[in-house]
């Protein structure tokens, strides 16, 4: 057995890493909110550069806004790493505690003095939940960022991505530089909650994931026209926002018969222009996002949702604009790198559980330029993005000390 082989993380650091980070973005109402290059995620990444170069860590961020911590030499190098963004009023583990795992291993690397023949990258990924750019970070990273989609992001709010790129000392115009050359990342392997009910259900710790799901979001708005809402019949009016209903409603149905049982619909984001209730609802936007670890399937289904919206317009005698907004395809997790997660669970004594991910994730992003997987640990009640989000703290240990020895396994591989 390799002297590796008895490495283990310190939970004490990982958990006062996860403690404080989960109070940076959080309003004294307990609302934990840190939208990518926002002053609180740039104090999130002020600090973890601190925990890093606190370590002896290199720490970086590149020119998309990932910061990176780096242990050991080598030309090519194992990257573990999560996100630091939050969805709004979200919980504390959420990607979190993937990047604070991904660095308490690159300070258990750099203590135990090992030098393997790669090195290891503790990445934390700008704006996975997409508040401008879904991925945008990991997207940089393996060059699938377009430099139009950063010049011209804007955020659900209507903030403006280069404005709040350039606050935080950015140049929009250089993030698409952040791509890495290739090979340089041998392997990448993420640690996250599963942020379901499956494993807490069947008692298993750790989840190996075999695929990720893909998912698109589109932009659809009904228009139909102001009027006084005492004054014009029911059957005289163009009520965008009973259309848009009677939309979502049959979309919903529609994905529920033709999909399969890991495909998603929702509409997440719904805004009425006349916000005025004697006005006839005249203009319905709705955020739509379809998924499913079938990506032609996902692609059907939002065409046939527009051929749908385009249908019920013409029933309420309405009309309709739809657009996709932006997307990410799902992508199947490396065989090898399953197997090595599998193998360092069992030399750990843990009973794994092969699944796929219904939530999105960067590594489904770095999975086109290198062989990657994914390990989840339990989540209470299957509850997440939201506050109450959370996992105990032996479950957490048990994840992150299987990602430290699936990294160290990688980075010893032969070739
Ligand atoms: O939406 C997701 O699946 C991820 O949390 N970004
Ligand atoms: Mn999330
Ligand atoms: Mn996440």
């Amino acid at each position: 057995m390799a002297a590796w082989e008895s490495l283990r993380i310190n939970l004490d650091r990982l958990r006062s890493d996860i403690e404080a980070l989960s109070k940076i973005g959080r309003a004294p109402d307990g609302n934990l909110t840190r939208h990518a290059f926002s002053p609180s995620y740039e104090e999130a990444r002020r600090w973890l550069k601190g925990r890093m170069t606190a370590s002896g860590i290199a720490a970086r961020d590149d020119a998309a806004g990932n910061t990176i911590g780096r242990v050991g030499s080598g030309t090519s190098c194992v990257m573990s790493g999560s996100h630091i963004d939050t969805v709004p009023d979200g919980g504390p583990l959420d990607g979190a505690f993937g990047v604070l795992s991904a660095l308490e291993c690159a300070r258990v690397i750099k203590e135990s003095g090992l030098n393997p023949p790669r090195g290891f990258e503790a990445v934390a990924f700008v704006d996975e939940e997409g508040h401008f750019v879904n991925c945008m970070g990991s997207k940089a990273m393996v060059g699938a960022l377009e430099k139009d989609d950063v010049m011209t992001a804007k955020s659900p709010t209507g903030s403006v991505l280069t404005d709040f790129m350039t606050r935080a000392g950015f140049d929009p115009a250089r993030a698409t530089e952040a791509k890495r050359k290739k090979g340089e990342i041998a392997a990448y392997v993420e640690l996250h909650i599963e942020q379901g009910p499956v494993l807490e259900s069947i008692q298993r710790p750790i989840g190996v994931v075999e695929g990720i799901v893909g998912l698109i979001h589109s932009d659809i708005t009904f228009y139909g026209e102001p009027d006084h809402a005492g004054t014009t019949p029911m059957d005289l009016r163009k009520d965008a926002f009973t259309g848009a209903c009677e939309f979502v409603y049959k979309a919903r149905r529609m994905a529920l018969r033709r999909g399969t049982p890991r495909t998603r619909i929702t509409y997440g984001i719904v805004r009425s222009k006349s916000q005025a209730s004697n006005i006839v609802p005249y203009e319905i936007y709705l955020r739509q996002e379809i998924r499913d670890t079938d990506q032609a399937l996902v692609n059907r289904l939002v065409k046939a949702s527009y051929r749908l919206a385009e249908k019920v317009a013409a029933d309420y005698r309405l009309t309709v604009k739809y657009e996709q907004a932006s997307g990410i395809k799902a992508a199947l997790m490396a065989p090898h790198v399953q197997d090595t997660i599998d193998n360092a669970a069992k030399a750990l004594g843990l009973a794994t559980h092969r699944m796929p991910s219904g939530a999105g994730h960067d590594a489904q992003v770095i999975a086109r330029v290198a062989d990657a997987g994914m390990i989840f640990v339990p989540s209470e009640g299957g509850r997440s993005h939201r506050r109450d989000e959370w996992t105990d703290w032996t479950l957490l240990e048990q994840g992150a000390n299987v990602l430290l020895q699936s990294v160290l396994r990688l980075m010893h591989a032969p070739g």
